[in-house]
């Protein structure tokens, strides 16, 4: 059956390195056709098409049809997966309060339309900054979509996290398993190795380097989308577009047998995450479901990182209810 897939921001840079590689089947698998809805804003709808344009003449064989459109209502209408890519960028001066403000303009309408018009299997991913409260605020605005359907991305950490490991261990990125990313998609995340393994050994061990994990690793990780920017003149796009077509690709078709992966959902409660926020979990996927892996033991090295990260994941709940967006 076809699936409907609506990506905002289709004009962005990483909605040009995403779009592709949904219509090439790599989203859903190369039986699964797809249908894109492209959602812009009015100024960038022109250059959205002319994406779609492209996608035409890619003449990809499980792509039945492309509509660009402004209007969330129609972008969302019997979506099954919602990639939520396009969002207000800080700029210079702004402060935190109106970029949650801006920011709220966009994912209110959007957890509305979602909630009034998608199908009843959708599934959405936040990309767009600051995601875990964008999702938060969305899925605030979708009481009829069950919470679980919300989430944001940190599958790009959690890649690069793999990265990082592997080239210290000099293993190849398949014999990392188990890695771990909690709490906000922000300088604040916790890239987590004390559960993940590398050739079937405790990665931890493995390393025996407490000051590298501390003083390289952790912050290599957290501060990797800046590295880009230094480095690319443009902020992460192609690796985005990578780790949201994982993310979703996972949640729908399974982790493999003895791994997990890291994905913002909605807190249970969970190793102390209040209830209701958007936070970076280990989750296992299965049947189309994720699930939060339980019974980790959390050192006080971990406690303090992840609590830190929530902190700042609450201060954002706070400023966002202040502003009446939830
Ligand atoms: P770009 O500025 O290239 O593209 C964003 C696009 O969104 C623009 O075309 C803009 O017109 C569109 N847009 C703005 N408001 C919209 C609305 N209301 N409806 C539909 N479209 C709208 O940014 P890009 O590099 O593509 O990044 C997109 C977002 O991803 C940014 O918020 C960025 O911070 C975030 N990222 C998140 C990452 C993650 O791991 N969660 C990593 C990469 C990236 O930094």
């Amino acid at each position: 059956m076809t699936v409907n897939v609506t990506v905002t921001g289709a004009a962005g840079q990483i909605g040009y390195a995403l779009l592709f590689r949904i219509a090439s089947g790599q989203l859903l698998g190369p039986d699964t056709p797809v249908r894109l809805r492209l959602l812009e804003i009015p100024a960038a709808v022109k250059a959205a098409e002319g994406t779609a344009m492209e996608l035409d003449d890619s003449a990809f064989p499980l792509l039945e049809g492309i509509d660009v459109t402004d209007d969330a209502k129609h972008a969302f209408d019997g979506t099954n997966v919602a990639l939520l890519v396009g969002a207000r960028p800080r700029t210079k001066g702004m402060e935190r309060g109106d970029l949650l403000e801006a920011n709220g303009g966009i994912f209110k309408p959007q957890g509305e339309a979602i909630n009034s018009g998608a199908a009843s299997d959708v599934r959405v991913l936040v990309v767009g900054n600051p995601a875990n409260t964008n999702a938060l605020i969305a899925r605030s605005h979708a009481p009829d979509v069950p919470a679980e359907r919300f989430t944001a991305m940190t599958r790009l950490d959690h890649n690069r996290a793999i990265a990082q490991l592997s080239k210290r261990l000099d293993a190849a990125v398949a014999d990392v398993k188990k890695m771990t990313i909690w709490g906000n998609h922000s300088a604040t995340q916790y890239p987590d190795v004390f559960h993940a393994e590398v050739r079937g050994q405790n990665a931890a061990q493995a390393l025996n380097d407490a000051e590298w994990l501390r003083d390289t690793f952790i912050p290599t990780v957290a501060k990797r989308g800046a590295a880009i920017i230094e480095a690319r003149g443009a902020s992460s796009a192609a690796s985005a577009a990578s780790a949201a077509i994982d993310h979703v690709h996972t949640w729908i078709h399974g982790t493999p047998e003895g791994d997990w992966t890291s994905m913002a959902v909605v807190s249970d409660g969970s190793y102390g995450v209040p209830e209701g926020l958007v936070s970076s979990f280990p989750v296992v996927c299965k049947d189309g479901k994720w699930e939060i892996v339980q019974g980790l033991d959390i050192n006080q090295f971990s406690r303090e990182r992840i609590d830190a990260s929530v902190r700042e994941l609450e201060e954002e709940r706070d400023a966002v209810r202040e502003l009446g967006l939830i």
